[in-house]
């Protein structure tokens, strides 16, 4: 009974630090083989990641680590998840609809990288979650941590924090962390807060009280499915990556399929459709983290700004921006698709100077925005 209460004491001390450090959700997840998990290795085999090969990441055994933290991580018995709102008071890319501008993903457009944002804020958590266990008697002190005769969630105490590169699939995590449901176009929707949420995770050795799963709310409602311009959710809760805009616009090298650019409209850097239309993101409130707060130019940024973009510019501009991972490449060329896609003749002369582009994939991009003009 007394361990009981140690671990009802740490679980409530992690979601206070947690709240503390500025995170707007927290809850515990136990570390199992959930029914939706059995649902990765389809998706990887039906090439749905892309050309994301960091998804496929299997085990000395070959099994997909991705598919079973369990399997994965052995030492890891509870998941916190926590939650960060990043919303702001702009309008959503659906109300906006200026043919010389494109659209930059809402999470994008604060100073600061969510990884760094998120991470930050997971390791303030997780030292205090270190400091308790070191000092409280829930557990094994690390000097008897070789004993075998122990259960292994008492066996020493580990943690490991993760944004995004951790061996889990964290929205399916966050589902079982109490957290949100997983709507129909694959996000994590808060009855609260909508889906304007950057998740972060602590595995740790510890077993915490699990919160209950979030009841699925989508109910009849396929408006996501309905206004994604590139099919890209075939079905309810499954995205194939080749056909999303943001995976196309951020995570994909070189040229962009010609026959999916026409249904990228002017998106340069993710994409917001899914969650803009949602119902629940109706009234999503706004964050409270300053790093969030929108840069002017970064909302619906002007698309001939970024087609003509300099190697020294884009440094400059998005230094520690989320807009890194694109490169330089892949922001021009995704900018050339958007010009062609809004038919604003007065992109005609830029296009004409972009088709003898050095970087070969502007190049090419501007060559098929001018057959489309
Ligand atoms: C790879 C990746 C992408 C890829 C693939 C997206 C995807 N849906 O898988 C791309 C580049 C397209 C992408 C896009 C975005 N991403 Co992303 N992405 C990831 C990453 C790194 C892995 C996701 C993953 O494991 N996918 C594998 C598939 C199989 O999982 P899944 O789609 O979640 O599907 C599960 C359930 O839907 C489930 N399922 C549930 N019920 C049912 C029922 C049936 C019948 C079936 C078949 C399946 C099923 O099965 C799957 C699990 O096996 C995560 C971070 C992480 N480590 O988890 C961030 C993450 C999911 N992304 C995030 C964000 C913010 C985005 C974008 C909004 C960014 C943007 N604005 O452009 C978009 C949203 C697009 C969308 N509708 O999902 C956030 C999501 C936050 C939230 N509120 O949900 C995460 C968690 C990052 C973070 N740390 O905050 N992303
Ligand atoms: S992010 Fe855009 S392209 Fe991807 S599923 Fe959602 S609406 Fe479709
Ligand atoms: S738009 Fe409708 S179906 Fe899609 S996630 Fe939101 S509530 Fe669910």
């Amino acid at each position: 009974m007394a361990a009981l209460n140690q671990v009802t004491q740490i679980t409530n001390l992690v979601k206070q630090v947690a709240r503390d450090v500025g995170f707007d959700l927290a809850g515990i997840a136990p570390v199992r083989d959930f029914a939706e998990l059995a649902h990765f290795p389809d998706w990887i085999a039906a090439g749905h990641a892309g050309e994301m090969k960091y998804m496929e990441a299997r085990d000395p055994r070959g099994r997909l680590k991705r598919a079973s933290l369990r399997a994965a991580v052995p030492w890891a018995h509870s998941v916190i998840v926590c939650a960060l709102n990043y919303n702001t008071a702009q309008p959503y890319s659906t109300q906006i609809n200026d043919p010389e501008r494109g659209w930059i993903s809402r999470y994008a457009w604060g100073r600061e990288d969510y990884h760094e944002s998120v991470m930050r804020r997971l390791r303030v958590v997780d030292a205090r979650l270190k400091e308790t266990f070191a000092s409280s008697t829930h557990g094994v002190p690390s000097s008897d941590n070789t004993s075998a005769h122990r259960p292994p969630a008492t066996k020493g105490f580990q943690s490991r924090c993760y944004v995004d590169t951790g061996p889990l699939v964290e929205r399916v995590y966050a589902k079982y962390a109490g957290v949100g449901w997983i709507g129909k176009n694959s996000c994590i929707l808060n009855q609260k807060l909508g889906s304007w949420l950057f998740l972060g995770v602590i595995l740790t050795s510890l077993e915490l009280e699990p919160d209950l799963p979030a009841p699925d709310r989508c109910g009849t409602c396929t408006r996501c499915i309905d206004a994604c311009p590139t099919d890209a959710l075939i079905a309810p809760y499954q995205l194939d990556s080749n056909r999303c805009i943001s995976y196309l616009t951020i995570e994909k090298r070189g040229t962009i399929p010609e026959e999916i650019r026409g249904g990228m409209g002017r998106h340069v850097f993710g994409c917001d459709i899914c969650q803009d239309v949602c119902p629940w993101n109706r009234k999503a409130p706004v964050t409270n983290a300053p790093e969030f707060e929108p840069r002017p130019e970064l909302v619906n940024p002007a698309l001939d700004w970024l087609g003509q973009m300099s190697a020294e510019e884009f440094r400059r501009v998005f230094q520690g921006s989320p807009l890194r991972r694109t490169k330089l490449t892949g922001l021009r060329r995704n900018a050339v698709i958007a010009m062609a896609n809004s038919s604003d003749r007065r992109f005609v002369p830029l296009l004409k100077k972009l088709e003898q582009d050095e970087d070969p994939v502007v190049a090419q991009s501007a060559q098929w925005a001018m057959e489309k003009f």
